[in-house]
């Protein structure tokens, strides 16, 4: 069987990659950071910076053009961007899952072919309609249909959240498959800016993950049939989507909690500094505590994503199937939303007062508030829930 993603080729070396996004992190996103928060504004900066990098193709093979970069290094980059702005990160994060998505779905066609050779000189960034109006976060559930005639198409859908909607240039729109299709008979098509038209229906005055502009839509969109991904949503979901929504996420995730244990880092060396020769601060305890916590988290993605990565490369597609895997993704999230704020909690517990203003240098107002976001990022009560049921007829081997 063809795997759905050959081994690394990268056309770069990654250690240059990741340097010069810690530059660009430092550069240009961090001191972005809180005003993107505080306006709850796209980090075009942020972006654009990465867009000069050719990173928004980074997950597109070497053969169209791309860097050709694996799942292990995209999570890397997220984790990297996490410790700059959660936003941003985010940001990134959803624009490679759509681009994984088209990379191990769409190569059977001719379209999404060009349309991934397009993306490399083009720098497109992809957003996702998946929650629909009327069906919550049930992502193998849609109202509205793609609707053909004649080589043409046209789709309908009521979005009460596009992250990015307005700054995108393509949106990935989960859809059924025909007027006549079942609820969960779905497919993935891919609209274009100059086709669609998006009418705004709500804002995106949130806690946190200000930055991601997660407004709501009602998207309409025409264009031609072959935009329609070759393959069921169903597979895209179980092969692509959960898994590398789950990996890059908590990988971002991980990068938001890394940058709050450096902060409490930093606050421990300063009271640390004040006394020379005197014992170990008490809050050096509470750190070591917290570097514990963050080892478990990173450990757990790290696990996922070798997992993720080895099956990818062997392309045994019904292994996707199994409940097994279904699970530990699940268990990832379930985990990594939770840890995050165990971790931030303690970071502020360490660096006391000022981490709770929103004016000091070791805010942690920011992190706290994006570390709320990752459990509703698909209800983690929902997932749960899949668990449960799963649970009851998985057998482990
Ligand atoms: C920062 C951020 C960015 C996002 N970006 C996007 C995006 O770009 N595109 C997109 O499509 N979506 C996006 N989402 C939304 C998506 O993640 C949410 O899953 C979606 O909005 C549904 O959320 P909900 O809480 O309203 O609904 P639900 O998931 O339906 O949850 C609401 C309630 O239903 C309960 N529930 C649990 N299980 C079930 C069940 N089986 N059936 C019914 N209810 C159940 C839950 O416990 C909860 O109490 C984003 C969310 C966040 C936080």
């Amino acid at each position: 069987m063809e795997s759905l993603r050959a081994p690394s080729a990268a056309a770069v070396d990654f250690d240059r990659v990741i340097t010069q996004v810690h530059a660009v992190g430092r550069d240009v996103v961090q001191p972005a950071a809180r005003d993107v928060d505080s306006a709850a504004r796209f980090p075009t900066e942020a972006i654009n910076a990465l867009r000069e990098l050719k990173l928004l193709s980074a997950y597109v093979p070497v053969e169209f053009g791309g860097m050709g970069l694996d799942i292990i290094q995209i999570a890397k980059i997220c984790e990297v961007l996490g410790q700059y702005c959660g936003s941003t990160a985010m940001v990134f994060a959803m624009h490679q899952i759509q681009v994984g998505c088209i990379v191990h779905h769409g190569q059977t066609s001719n379209y999404f072919r060009r349309y991934l050779k397009d993306l490399v000189p083009q720098q497109r960034l992809i957003a996702s309609a998946t929650t629909e109006i009327g069906i919550g976060g049930d992502l193998r559930s849609s109202i509205c249909a793609v609707e053909i005639d004649g080589g043409r198409f046209q789709l309908t859908k009521k979005a009460p959240v596009i992250s990015y909607g307005a700054a995108a240039d393509d949106i990935l729109v989960t859809c059924r498959r025909a007027a006549d299709a079942a609820a969960s008979d779905q497919v993935q098509v891919l609209v274009r800016k100059e086709d669609y038209q998006l009418d705004p229906i709500s804002g995106w005055d949130t806690l946190g993950f200000r930055g991601t502009c997660s407004c709501g839509f009602v998207l309409t969109a025409t264009g031609a049939s072959e935009q329609v991904l070759p393959v069921p949503f169903a597979d895209i979901l179980s092969q692509t989507m959960h898994p590398f929504s789950h990996i890059v996420w908590a990988s971002l995730w991980s990068g938001i909690a890394a940058d709050a244990v450096n902060y409490a880092r930093s606050f421990v060396r300063a009271e640390a500094r004040k006394n020379p020769g005197g014992p170990t601060p008490i809050a050096a305890i509470r750190l070591a505590e917290t570097d514990t916590v963050l080892q478990l988290m990173r450990s757990n993605v790290n696990t996922a994503v070798v997992d993720y990565q080895r099956m990818l490369q062997e392309g045994n597609v019904e292994a996707f199937k199994n409940f097994g895997f279904a699970i530990r993704t699940n268990n990832l999230k379930l985990a990594s939303s939770q840890l995050i704020i165990d971790i931030v909690g303690r970071a502020m517990l360490i660096c006391g007062i000022s981490s709770y203003r929103n004016d000091s240098k070791f805010s942690l107002c920011r992190h706290l508030r994006d570390a709320y976001g990752a459990a509703l990022m698909v209800n983690n009560d929902r997932i749960m829930n899949h668990n449960a049921t799963m649970s009851l007829v998985h057998k482990e081997a």
